[in-house]
């Protein structure tokens, strides 16, 4: 039977590996640590540990396995299910890769680039952008969250449609194990078909089942130009209808279509003060439609004039105002980037983040709206997102008059469930970019089958038998909920 190490001795063992440099202890260094980025979960950790090399990542797992020592492995820290803070039983010791954050290799005739998993997403980019190459992956939080996170989380954002999830950027990871092993496949190979690929159970499995502390990730060609419009559209139909001529016309040349609601744009612009909307009037919904292409600018823009067109004599299309500068382009998406953190500051909103095939996202944005204006008619639907991945961030916000605090109160738990079940019943994704952690872990018994969970499970105990590797997170309680025979 292991003994649970005193503080001390779990102290002075973090130190003799990582250096006293890199362990955190007073409450006043640890907080940023364990409080998570909407401030809803707020844990302990009897010392934050930063460390600077893989080695030292594997010795500190595996001393803290052989001493029954959960681990909370964290990146940019900008989760928005709790998933990378402790609980607060203080007992975790936080993995911070935040001091890993070196570029290693940029291989511009294989198109990669490899980097430890604490490199930041807006270092990751800046670095391919030097090479002449583009790193595609973009999310709003890009100059905190970290390349491991990204990966952990299998991040999503505002280019999917055109270049994949995080999932789809990899060529191979570093991992650390619960026992301190490392599993590395940085080979940088497009092509290896010796068995199961094994990167794929730590990507998105939220540092449960290892800590990420490398990537080879892949790099696209830059685009020569970029369009961008923002227009106003009759109907979540008429968008997804607008998406689907604008595939057609463009050639694949659409990298990003982003739905926004009329209170989304509103919000933000309240927040952001002094930026006009891009549009005169007011319209109940738009869509932020980016190309970019190896063509020349002239010819692109011509195609976006051409899908604009198409969308107004089809009445799908109200109004567009058409980026005609790199100023614009930026304010456009600004707008479009700032409508999370909008939220925020009024206080928070109901976060759904569901996903639909994109055949039933319109009838799902409606059917759900109606819903929730049912039960209370002055909410204001703040629902956005990325339409063209049937992606919708559905997230209802106290009305005007209404305090936020009671309004969550009365209204977070009816309101997603509503949400989550009407998402499932079109075949949807109860989160379909945000991840689990702690806020969606109980709701997967209900969303997900018996077969998956136990599946999960399985994976989870051959990986990670004693249950320290950010334990609570992710994994629902199957047994305690009697979900499952396993
Ligand atoms: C986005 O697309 C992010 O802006 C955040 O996924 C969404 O805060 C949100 O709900
Ligand atoms: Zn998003």
């Amino acid at each position: 039977m292991t003994v649970t190490p005193t503080p001390a001795t779990l102290l002075s063992a973090m130190q003799d590996i990582v250096g006293a440099g890199n362990c955190l202890t007073a409450d006043a260094d640890t907080e940023s640590y364990v409080t998570d980025y909407r401030r809803l979960y707020k844990g302990k950790a009897p010392v934050v540990v930063t460390p600077t090399t893989t080695e030292q990542v594997s010795r500190v797992m595996a001393w803290c396995h052989a001493n029954d020592v959960p681990v909370v492995p964290q990146g940019g820290n900008t989760s928005l299910m709790g998933g990378a803070v402790p609980d607060d039983s203080g007992t975790a010791v936080v993995i911070s890769l935040k001091k890993m954050h070196r570029v290693l290799a940029i291989d511009t005739v294989n198109d990669t680039m490899t980097v430890e998993a604490g490199v930041t997403l807006s270092a990751a980019r800046a670095a391919a952008d030097e090479a002449r190459r583009l790193f595609p992956l973009r999310i709003g939080s890009e100059g905190s969250c970290q390349i491991g996170g990204n990966l952990s989380t299998n991040a999503g954002g505002t280019a999917v449609l055109r270049y994949g999830n995080m999932r789809d950027l990899v060529l191979g990871i570093e991992v650390v194990l619960p026992d301190g092993r490392v599993f590395s496949s940085l080979k940088g190979l497009r092509k290896d078909n010796t068995g199961y690929d094994l990167k794929h159970l730590f990507i998105g499995a939220e540092g449960t089942l290892g800590i990420i502390t490398g990537a080879v990730l892949k790099l696209m060609p830059q685009p020569r130009s970029t369009a961008v419009a923002f227009v106003a559209v009759q109907s979540p139909a008429a968008a997804v209808e607008l998406l689907g001529r604008a595939r057609a016309l463009s050639g694949g040349a659409i990298t990003a279509f982003e739905l926004i609601s009329s209170p989304a744009l509103e919000l933000v612009l309240e927040y952001l003060g002094n930026i006009p909307s891009p549009l005169e009037s007011r319209h109940d919904w738009m869509v932020l439609i980016e190309l970019t292409s190896g063509i020349d600018e002239e010819t692109l823009n011509g195609t976006l004039m051409e899908i604009l067109e198409a969308g107004l004599e089809g009445g799908l299309v109200v109004d567009a105002a058409v980026a005609s500068s790199l100023a614009d382009v930026q304010q456009f998406w600004r707008i479009r980037e700032e409508i999370s953190d909008a939220q925020t500051r009024t206080g928070g909103s109901i976060k759904c983040d569901i996903s639909v095939p994109v055949s039933r996202i319109a009838q799902f944005t409606e059917n759900a709206s109606a819903k929730v204006l049912a039960l209370e008619p002055a909410t204001r639907m703040v629902i956005y997102g990325h339409m063209g991945d049937g992606n919708v961030h559905f997230n209802p916000l106290r009305p005007r008059e209404r305090d936020a605090k009671s309004f969550l109160a009365q209204w977070y738990k009816p309101v997603s469930d509503l949400v989550d079940g009407l998402a499932h019943a079109e075949n949807g994704s109860i989160s379909a970019e945000h991840g689990v952690g702690v806020a969606k872990r109980d709701d997967l018994l209900q969303y997900k089958s018996s077969v998956e969970l136990e599946l999960m499970w399985q994976v989870k105990r051959a990986l990670d038998p004693k249950n320290l590797l950010n334990p609570g997170r992710l994994l629902p309680d199957i047994d305690a909920a009697g979900k499952s025979g396993a």
